[in-house]
């Protein structure tokens, strides 16, 4: 592709930004973004959080080493390094776990074990004394049984999406915000030429990258179910500045069967709350604009996800009452669902879209809810697909006929969808 030939890449938020920053890179001059939301990051992209955890313990080996190498380069990249915080991760099940929170944990511990990057980075938790040592500030009874690794951390995700954002506008990438893409346009022979946006204006590009995570299916409807958008609980409580002075550097800790908090945000004293589960879908909602635009096949975000259920709340509080009782009973604020595009297997989808010609259309997505941490390097392999004309890699292949919504090992229970959730209860934060 010729360096000035127009890439037009659909979404700023985790694969967007990252994409339009490699292709940048790459010495490619003539990039534009277009985002429906009025800013970057978006308000409605699951990467504009406080954090998002960084690990490489990952039961495949395919993932944990291509989160090896975004990890280095979270901390070589000084576009990005200062946004990343090693502050360890705990991780461990409550003794009331189920056997399966147990297993993937063995299998997660398992993938770090024997790995040179790891070695002397890993502590078996077994006691409360083992606690004590990696995270002195826990008060709670915390019968947990899991390990701790230093070789991890999170990134504040948004600051780090900002950045981004900021180093592609240096490099000349153009951004329109405000605007959602109603469809896109092909030649008779199906090559894509760009998009059309609802305010009727027309962007002609070489090659469009549709990087609209949960979204997908409202602008590509034939991707089916194959991506499906899969919503995780966020809630929050305010810490005063000495609360959070108190619990400076804690690692991320992470019941597999309870959930999990992070370091309190640096500038805002909040300590983020995320309850484990399985997540919720929107595959039918009555409030969703899919439904009305006809889309029932698919799970899309809804139009309103600041909220949080009570079963979640409770999980959130039973999390604080093993690990920091002093706070569990305190408001929860800022709750909300974070929408993730979740494939069938759990496997990104990094590929040109079937019987589109001319190497014109490009979907990046089917996060899974395990993409954040790769931000550093993902747009890098949109560039080499660009380049390379075919996806190599097997498992991020467009996936047909396969339905999202399996069982994902890491998840406890099974995801519900949000028409079984009432109305009363989606306006409680
Ligand atoms: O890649 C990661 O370490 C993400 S773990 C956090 C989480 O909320 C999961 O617990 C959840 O199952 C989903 O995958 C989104 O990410």
């Amino acid at each position: 592709m010729e360096k000035d030939a127009p890439i037009l890449i659909l979404g700023a938020g985790t694969f967007g930004l990252s994409t339009a920053y490699h292709f940048a890179q790459a010495g490619h001059s003539n990039i534009t973004v277009l985002e429906r939301s009025a800013a970057v990051p978006p308000a409605d992209s699951a990467g504009n959080d406080l954090n998002k955890i960084v690990r490489a313990e990952y039961e495949d080996p395919f993932y944990a080493e291509l989160a090896l190498q975004a990890m280095a380069a979270w901390k070589t990249n000084p576009l990005l390094a200062p946004y990343y915080h090693e502050t360890g991760y705990l991780l461990a099940n409550s003794a009331a776990a189920p056997e399966k929170a147990k297993k993937t944990l063995l299998k997660s511990l398992g993938s770090i074990q024997q790995h040179p990057a790891f070695r002397g980075k890993i502590s078996p938790i077994e006691t409360r004394a083992d606690i004590a040592k990696v995270a002195p500030v826990f008060d709670g009874p915390m019968e947990w049984k899991g390990y701790f690794n230093r070789f991890a951390g999170y990134a504040h995700s948004a600051d780090a999406l900002t950045a981004m954002y900021s180093a592609c506008c240096a490099l000349g990438v153009q951004f329109h915000t405000g605007d959602a893409v109603k469809s896109l346009n092909y030649t008779s022979d199906k090559r894509c030429t760009g998009a059309v946006t609802a305010s009727g204006k027309t962007y002609t590009a070489a090659l469009t990258v549709l990087a609209l995570g949960a979204a997908l299916a409202t602008v590509l409807p034939e991707v089916g179910r194959q991506v499906a958008a899969n919503a995780w609980p966020v809630a929050h409580i305010q810490l005063t500045p000495a609360e959070a002075q108190k619990l400076r550097g804690i690692p991320v800790t992470y019941a597999r069967d309870l959930g999990f908090f992070f370091e309190p945000d640096r500038r805002t004293n909040l300590l983020k709350l995320c309850p484990s589960g399985a997540g919720y879908t929107n595959f039918g909602s009555s409030t969703s604009s899919a439904e009305s635009e006809g889309r029932q096949g698919s799970s899309v975000p809804p139009d309103f996800s600041a909220f949080i259920t009570p079963a979640d709340e409770e999980k959130i509080r039973r999390l604080l009452r093993e690990t920091m009782p002093g706070l569990a009973e305190r408001p929860l604020i800022n709750g909300r669902l974070c929408w993730c595009a979740d494939t069938a297997d759990s496997e990104y989808i990094i590929d040109f879209v079937p019987g589109t010609s001319g190497n014109s259309l490009i979907v990046a997505s089917g996060d899974s809810g395990h993409a954040f941490k790769m931000l550093p390097i993902a747009g890098r392999w949109l560039v080499e697909l660009a380049r390379a004309g075919k996806q190599e890699t097997r498992r991020w292949r467009w996936k047909a006929g396969q339905d999202a919504g399996g069982d994902v090992s890491w998840r406890i229970g099974r995801p519900v969808d949000l028409k079984d959730v009432p109305l009363a209860v989606k306006s409680k934060l």
